[in-house]
């Protein structure tokens, strides 16, 4: 009888530990800020490597109240940064969030984010799963000038 529930268990629980490994979040980083800053961004290389496409359709941090998806348009010779709902990742693809393109958002942060600090970040996909992640906070170039 133990055993008949313990193999149930496995049989309902394998399939959502494996799909929680699909997607593998490369080189994350969160843009460190000056000190009066209140919104920076993460990057990283998203890698699935499974049979199924994958979306992401919301991510949260303790290090800001606000966590937006964002991409970039390309208005003329402005660059517009914009709300999604959602980053699809394609069965054995890979989309890169990076300066210039798609991001996540941190709006509100709680305190500046200092290069050497690490931030955890939590993902959620549109199949109710959740992921997450370190991001170390790093100096980078600002290869993006946003216009609200
Ligand atoms: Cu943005």
């Amino acid at each position: 009888m133990i055993k008949k529930a313990l193999l149930f268990t496995a049989l309902v629980l394998s399939p959502m530990s494996y799909a929680a490994f699909d997607i593998i979040t490369q080189n994350p980083y969160a843009r460190a800020t000056p000190p009066n800053a209140i919104t920076s961004a993460i990057f990283m290389d998203l890698i699935n490597n499974s049979e199924q496409d994958r979306t992401i359709i919301s991510a949260t941090t303790s290090a800001a109240n606000k966590v937006e998806l964002h991409d970039v348009v390309h208005n003329g010779d402005i660059m517009q940064m914009r709300k999604i709902e959602q980053i699809n990742i394609p069965a054995h693809s890979q989309v890169s969030l990076q300066p210039g393109s798609l991001h996540i958002m941190l709006f509100s942060l709680l305190k500046p984010l200092v290069d050497g600090d690490t931030i955890t970040v939590e993902l959620t996909f549109d199949n109710g799963e959740k992921q997450v992640f370190q991001a170390p906070v790093k100096k980078v170039m600002d290869g993006m000038k946003h216009h609200h």
